[in-house]
């Protein structure tokens, strides 16, 4: 069986080297929790899975690259089209889709060119988060635009539950996709030449339409993608209106409970003075009232006969 160049692609903390790990049967790639970034170069490892040899390439997360310390985006770049690779396995993740991963596929795009499109297979991990559904159930829910990547690569995913090291069915299941996919493209991989011709047709003085025309198909879909983003720019100031009004609003309120419970406590207040007027003028009127009767007992003992 041919031996297959599998690079791991996606954004920071997808979950690109628990995958690498699964893939394999063991943990080469440093994985973290939280937001740091736990990858900081590629690195490639090799190991056998059902009698077949795969070379697995795992990377760092692709996002602003001017962060990265130790290895330029242009390295990344460069190491990937060394492996030769068969396959691109773009990381995303289940329960997430935000305009990050949008702008992630964007610009693996830009960078490697539409050519790119025949070698993907989106991979979604944390498959244990889709519970008692089946990820095929879970893809019918999710945001069109998201709908319209897996399009753009052809219908071609799988998902991984990381945390499931005895799940060997989830990585015979990607293995079979994979090979399926390298005899589609004839056993050829993605190369040098492919990418310095996206290169050198991003930066040819073409006009717009002109290369709309050339590219027919595949412009339509960057088009749409852009379109997508732009709608996700949309939603996410719309989201931080919202916010910024329900804050307001917010602080109306506060503002409101504050007044009255002033008003309340000033109420209160009146109402206790009120009440121990109350009960002096009572006690005014019994003593008034002892009074009378004391003077009309000394009136009728006076007006008695002696
Ligand atoms: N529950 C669950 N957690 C996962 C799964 N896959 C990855 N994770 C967790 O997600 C976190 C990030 O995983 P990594 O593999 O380090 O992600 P990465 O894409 O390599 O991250 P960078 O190298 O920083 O770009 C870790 O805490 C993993 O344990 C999964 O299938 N299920
Ligand atoms: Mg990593």
């Amino acid at each position: 069986m041919k031996k297959l160049k599998i690079v791991i692609l996606g954004k920071q903390g997808a979950g690109k080297s628990a995958s690498g790990n699964t893939l394999l049967g063991c943990y080469p790639f440093h994985m973290v929790a939280g937001s740091e970034r736990a990858t900081r170069a590629c690195s490639m490892r090799i190991s056998t899975v059902d009698e077949q040899t795969i070379e697995v390439i795992d990377t760092p997360g692709w996002c602003d690259y001017s962060q990265i310390e130790t290895e330029t985006k242009q390295e990344i770049i460069n190491y990937i089209i060394m492996c030769k690779p068969h396959v691109f396995l773009l990381v995303l993740t289940i329960g997430r889709f935000t305009n990050e991963e949008i702008n992630t596929v964007m610009d693996i795009l830009k960078e490697f060119g539409d050519e790119v499109r025949k070698y993907m297979i989106v991979l979604f991990t944390k498959g244990d988060e889709l519970e008692d559904r089946s990820i095929k159930d879970y893809l019918k829910d999710v945001h069109p635009d998201l709908k319209k990547i897996i399009q753009i690569f052809g219908e071609r995913y799988h998902v991984f539950n990381n945390r499931d090291k005895k799940d060997h069915q989830q990585i015979s299941s990607l293995l079979k996709k994979i090979n399926e996919l390298v005899e589609k493209n004839e056993e050829k991989w993605y190369t040098k030449a492919m990418y310095e011709k996206n290169k050198t047709d991003q930066g040819s003085s073409c006009d717009a339409d002109e290369k709309e025309k050339e590219k027919g198909e595949t412009l339509v879909d960057r088009k749409e993608l852009e379109k997508v983003k732009k709608n996700m720019d949309e939603l996410t100031k719309t989201i931080q209106n919202t916010e910024q009004t329900f804050i307001k609003d917010m602080g109306q309120c506060k503002n409101g409970i504050q007044k009255l419970e002033r008003e309340l406590k000033k109420t209160e207040g009146e109402l206790f003075k009120t009440k121990n007027e109350l009960e002096a003028l009572q006690q005014k009127v019994y003593q008034n009232e002892q009074l009378q009767q004391e003077h009309e007992k000394c009136k009728e003992m006076h007006s008695k006969p002696k």
